[in-house]
C-alpha cells in the first residue's frame, strides 16, 4: 500500500479512571483540537473514521477499590477498544488510538493481536506498567497494562471477546524507562524484555537504540505497534502528564526516533496516551503530541 493511500483509523478513549490522577479523559479532545486531523489532512492521509469510545468516567460501582481500582469500568473500555482496533485492521486503516490513561493499551493490544498472528510493540514510557493486581502498590491499572497483555494478571484476554493470543515478551522493546517498582525490575529480568532506559539512551544515542529496537521486534513478526506515553518525555518538554518523572527523552530524541520508524514503513499501528491537560500550560502537551504523531506518520523536515 502508498504511503499517500493510507486511511488512519481515529480512535478515541477518554478514559482517565486507570490513572494516577484525573484528567486523562480529557486527552482525546484535546489533541483534536490541538490540530490533529489538519496535521493527518497535510500528509495526504484520508482520516477513514473517527470514533469516540464510550467510557464510564464516573466510578459506577461503591465497592471499596482495593486491588485493581475500577477494573469493571477498564474491562468494559478494554472490550469497545479491541473492538475498534479491530474493526479498524480489518477495514484496512491505520488504527491511531488516542488516550486517555494507559490502561487503554488493553484493549488496544487485544484488538491487534486477534490480526497479527506475531505483533511486536515498542512502548515508549518513563514507566514499565508491567504491575499485576497483586503487586502494584497503586492499584492503578494504567500501571498494568503490558502484564495483562502478557496473561500475568488475573484480569486478561481470556475476558475480552475477541482477543487474540497474549503478547510475546521477547517481541517488547521499552524505551526511556525511568522510574520502576521492584517487581517491575525482576519481571523484566526474568522474562528478558529488552529494555533502553535512558541510561542506555545516553550511552548509546537514540539512532542506535531505534536501530536495535527495531531488529527485535522487526524480525517474525507480522505487525509492530507503537505504545507512547507522553510520560517517556522530560516534563519540561511535556508537563501535562499524570505521572511526570525528570529526566526523559528531549524534544528532538522523541521526534528522532518516531521519524526513524516511520521511514521503516513497517508501523502498523500507534497509540498516543496519558495527555494531561489539567497539567498542562496553553496546550503545550497536545500540540507536542499532535506533532510526534505526525513524524511517526511520515512527516519530513525537507
Ligand atoms: B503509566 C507506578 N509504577 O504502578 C504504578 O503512566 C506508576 O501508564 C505507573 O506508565 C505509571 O502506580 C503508569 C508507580
Ligand atoms: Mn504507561
Ligand atoms: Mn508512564
Ligand atoms: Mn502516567
Amino acid at each position: 500500500e502508498s504511503e499517500e493511500g493510507r486511511q488512519v483509523a481515529i480512535i478515541k478513549v477518554p478514559f482517565g479512571l486507570a490513572g494516577a490522577r484525573g484528567g486523562a479523559e480529557l486527552g482525546p479532545d484535546e489533541l483534536i483540537t490541538a490540530g490533529l486531523r489538519r496535521e493527518i489532512a497535510r500528509l495526504g492521509l484520508t482520516v477513514q473514521r473517527e470514533v469516540k469510545v464510550d467510557c464510564a468516567n464516573m466510578p459506577t460501582s461503591s465497592t471499596e477499590q482495593s486491588r485493581g481500582k475500577y477494573l469493571s469500568e477498564v474491562r468494559q473500555v478494554s472490550e469497545s477498544v479491541c473492538r475498534e482496533v479491530s474493526n479498524a485492521v480489518t477495514g484496512g486503516a491505520f488504527p491511531l488510538v488516542l488516550g486517555g490513561d494507559h490502561s487503554i493499551a488493553i484493549g488496544t493490544l487485544a484488538g491487534l493481536s486477534a490480526n497479527y498472528s506475531k505483533l511486536g510493540v515498542i512502548w515508549f514510557d518513563a514507566h514499565a506498567d508491567l504491575n499485576t493486581e497483586e503487586h502494584s502498590l497503586s492499584g492503578n491499572v494504567h500501571g498494568m497494562g503490558l502484564a495483562v497483555a502478557m496473561g500475568h494478571s488475573s484480569f486478561n484476554f481470556s475476558q475480552i471477546p475477541g482477543a487474540g493470543s497474549f503478547i510475546d515478551p521477547s517481541k517488547v522493546v521499552y524505551i526511556g524507562l525511568r522510574d520502576l517498582d521492584d517487581y517491575e525490575k525482576l519481571q523484566i529480568r526474568t522474562l528478558g524484555i529488552k529494555s533502553y532506559t535512558m541510561h542506555d539512551i545516553d550511552r548509546l544515542g537514540i539512532e542506535q537504540v531505534i536501530k536495535q529496537a527495531l531488529s527485535i521486534v522487526g524480525e517474525g513478526t507480522d505487525g509492530i505497534h507503537i505504545s507512547f506515553d507522553m510520560d517517556c518525555l522530560d516534563p519540561r518538554e511535556a508537563p501535562g502528564v499524570g505521572t511526570p518523572v525528570p529526566g526523559g527523552l528531549n524534544y528532538r530524541e522523541a521526534h528522532f526516533a518516531l521519524e526513524l520508524l516511520a521511514s521503516t514503513n513497517r508501523i502498523t499501528s500507534m497509540e498516543l496516551v496519558e495527555v494531561n491537560p489539567l497539567f498542562d500550560q496553553n496546550r503545550h502537551t497536545a500540540r507536542l503530541g499532535v506533532e510526534l504523531i505526525a513524524s511517526l506518520l511520515g512527516k519530513r523536515i525537507l
